[in-house]
């Protein structure tokens, strides 16, 4: 007998239940693991807040992330990676806890939801085990492959709660938990969803303001110990934002650092605060403050170069801070860098002194011309009776190096007078100038001007009466 062709006996119901069941599964599992995958976990949890409503679901979710899958795949291969997800997932399964739904998040995320653990001592205590058990090695072949799993933890505690913010909060306790020094698990914590919007508010107004010029150099000025005169000014960069108010240098510019715009910013500041130095008198100097990126930019010294020639202001004039955070990356790099501004007539100085590492090697390995003791042991002085004797040993050292010394921060006459006591070259701060608009320098200048034409004039007219 001939039997007829399947299309025309029309598809086999049970067939076609079959395959439909089948096709509703690879819609809400994950083919790797055979575990929910991320739209089926959330769709479960949002099933379970509805069931509770109007009151809030006392709930947990815990993501656990898996850390070094890369490295694995680097080493062995795809289908070790594959190997440690589907291992993982097991032992998850495995866990002895009740209660729970476990689900895939991403390529290197699980989500374990527990219905009913609304304690957050025990919700921690879960994650902890939790993340415990996915750190243990895993065996491949005669290999064990080592990873790190860490766990963010978020609790449903407002009924209006969604599946959608609770993963996403439980995204957020992971960054804490990805810190050194951090257990590996962590709560969400609400100032962390705030940082996160800072930070990325913060992207977007540093893009447009690089765009749009909205920021402004503003110039403190610094003084010799030895004769009060006025030897230059520090530009430090601002920004005003229409809408979010003064942003400081301490927010915009490790923003600025993250996105590569600081190769733009730090060109764009070079030339502005060149430009308004050239109209100042020849005996006044400019400082900028470098930022360690701009020296991994590969542009700076042509920036510097293009800004020094188009504003026409001499090399010698100006003066380069960097911190001791500059060389940790790439020394050779730098050094090169800093001896070839020191060539073209730059002057270089070491910023924010004891604050970093102050490996002393940095001293003798490159020939500073300045050094600048941070502020912090300047206002030591009123606290710490150790305050001068460390003040003292650093003015020392840089002395017997033949570089000279600036003390930054100087607030009141007291911290002024102890550091003209210990032989210090230079005074910046406060008490003798705030950073002020380049349109006020004039002013300063001018005064600081008719100040020592005075002391001159007074020593002068000793002369004579002597005479
Ligand atoms: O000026 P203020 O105290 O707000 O500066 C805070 C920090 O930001 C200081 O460490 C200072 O060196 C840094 N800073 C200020 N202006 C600039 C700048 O133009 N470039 C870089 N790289 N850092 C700056
Ligand atoms: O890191 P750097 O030395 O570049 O930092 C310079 C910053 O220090 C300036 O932007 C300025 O706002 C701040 N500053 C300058 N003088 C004083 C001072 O006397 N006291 C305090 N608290 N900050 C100062
Ligand atoms: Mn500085």
């Amino acid at each position: 007998m001939i039997q007829p062709a399947p299309s025309e006996q029309g598809p086999d119901l049970h067939e076609v239940n079959s395959l439909r069941v089948h096709l509703q599964r690879l819609s809400s599992h994950d083919q790797d693991t055979g575990l929910v995958n991320c739209e089926a976990l959330l769709a479960a949890i949002n099933t379970e807040i509805a069931k509770a409503r109007p009151r809030p679901l006392g709930a947990t979710l815990i993501e656990i992330r898996i850390r070094g899958l890369s490295r694995i795949g680097e080493v062995y291969s795809r289908k070790a990676i594959g190997s440690v997800i589907r291992q993982l997932a097991e032992r998850l399964e495995l866990a002895p806890i009740k209660n729970r739904i476990i689900g895939r998040i991403d390529h290197k995320s699980f989500g374990v939801f527990l219905y009913d653990v609304a304690d957050p001592v025990l919700a921690l205590q879960s994650a902890k085990q939790l993340a415990a058990l996915c750190s243990r090695p895993i065996p491949w072949g005669d290999q064990s492959l080592v990873i790190e799993a860490i766990a963010g933890v978020a609790q449903t505690t407002e009924a209006g709660q969604d599946a959608a913010t609770l993963l996403h909060h439980a995204g957020l306790a992971l960054r804490a938990s990805s810190e050194s020094g951090s257990p590996g698990y962590s709560f969400f914590d609400p100032a962390e969803a705030r940082a996160a919007k800072r930070r990325n508010d913060l992207i977007t107004i540093v893009n447009q303001a690089v765009e749009q010029k909205l920021f402004e150099m503003v110039y403190q000025p610094f003084f010799s110990f030895k004769t009060g005169k006025l030897m230059g000014f520090e530009a430090l960069m601002r920004l005003r934002h229409p809408e979010f108010g003064n942003i400081p240098p301490n927010e915009f510019i490790p923003i600025a650092e993250e996105t590569s715009l600081i190769s733009r910013l730090g060109a764009w500041c070079i030339e502005d605060t060149c430009r308004t130095a050239a109209e100042w008198p020849s005996h006044l100097v400019v400082a900028v403050n470098f930022s360690p990126a701009q020296f991994y930019s590969g542009t700076l010294l042509a920036e510097v170069n293009h800004a020094l020639e188009r504003t026409q202001f001499p090399a010698y004039r100006l003066d380069v801070e960097i911190t001791e955070g500059t060389f940790l990356k790439d020394q050779e790099l730098v050094l090169s860098q800093l001896n070839a501004l020191r060539g073209m007539g730059c002057s270089i100085a070491l910023d924010d002194f004891g604050t970093g590492y102050s490996s002393l090697s940095y001293l003798w390995q490159f020939p500073f011309s300045k050094l600048k003791i941070d502020r912090s042991f300047v206002h030591a002085l009123d606290t710490t009776a150790k305050a001068p004797s460390i003040l003292k040993s650093i003015i020392d050292l840089s002395r017997n190096l033949g570089i000279e010394v600036t003390a930054e921060g100087i607030e009141t006459s007291e911290q002024m007078l102890a550091l003209r006591n210990l032989n210090c070259d230079y005074l910046q701060g406060f008490l003798c100038g705030r950073p002020t608009s380049k349109s006020n320098l004039a002013a300063i200048i001018l005064k600081n001007f008719s100040e020592t034409l005075g002391q001159e004039n007074a020593k002068l007219s000793k002369i004579r009466v002597i005479r």
